[in-house]
């Protein structure tokens, strides 16, 4: 179809060191697929190719995978933070030149946690160090299942893709969360432990992080569904 020539979707690939093999999720390339739009997994490509990468896309995906590195919010270096600094180096730079164009931005799991602090934002290194009466995040139930809870904010576009609902069950996979919210970034999803579960820019056309993996509910559940249709939409008009 002519429109996918127009609608290209940048999603930020995950690297196996020992491999050296660039990879990414299916269900974010099928999530995007079936949204109306072309998924481009990126590798991360040196800084004066930037430009180049964000002139051909219309949208950017930020996924999950390893921590970012903690100096990047100005905290102490933590035993449990697993980083891979080229990547960082990659991502935080494109988000900040995609942030500049005004691009649709979908950030998920660490792609929320990288767009919070692209945008000025922090972090929790480790959450149940610092909120230990919290739920657990990480507690091993499958990505394709429900974890936890999320309540959303009447004002947010989530609450809107959710149907005017404020109730939300969704997957969980994090030991990091946001802590101090971005500037021009509004709370759009709590858990009932009162961890930031979503972030979005009101100013902006589509820029958003979720702390769990949508991307494995579009079948399934329609706010899923409704936030890559949205995402994608916002992405055609650029
Ligand atoms: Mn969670």
């Amino acid at each position: 179809m002519a429109y996918y020539k127009k609608t290209l979707i940048g999603i930020v690939s995950e690297y196996d060191d020992e491999k050296e093999y660039y990879f990414c999720d299916n269900q974010y390339t099928r999530a995007i697929e079936k949204a109306g739009a072309l998924p481009i997994i990126l590798p991360y490509v040196a800084a004066d190719r930037l430009e180049g990468v964000i002139n051909l896309i219309s949208g950017l995906v930020l996924s999950g995978g390893k921590d970012l590195a903690t100096e990047f919010y100005g905290a102490a270096p933590h035993h449990a933070v697993k980083v891979q600094p080229h990547r960082d180096n990659f991502e935080i730079e494109l988000t900040r030149l995609a942030l500049e164009r005004s691009m649709p931005i979908l950030g998920i799991c660490r792609g929320m946690q990288l767009l919070n602090v692209v945008a000025g934002g922090t972090l929790y290194p480790h959450t149940i160090d610092e909120l230990p009466s919290g739920l657990d995040h990480r507690n091993g139930i499958p990505l394709d299942q429900a974890a936890h809870d999320v309540y959303l904010e009447p004002n947010s576009l989530l609450f809107q893709y959710n149907g005017g609902s404020s109730l939300l069950r969704v997957n969980s996979w994090h030991h990091q969360a946001v802590k101090r919210v971005a500037p021009d970034f509004i709370v759009s999803a709590r858990a009932n432990d009162g961890l930031v579960e979503a972030i979005e820019a009101p100013g902006r056309a589509f820029v958003m992080g979720v702390q769990w993996h949508p991307e494995f509910f579009c079948d399934s559940e329609p706010a899923s569904r409704c936030l890559f249709n949205g995402f994608v939409d916002a992405s055609r008009s650029i």
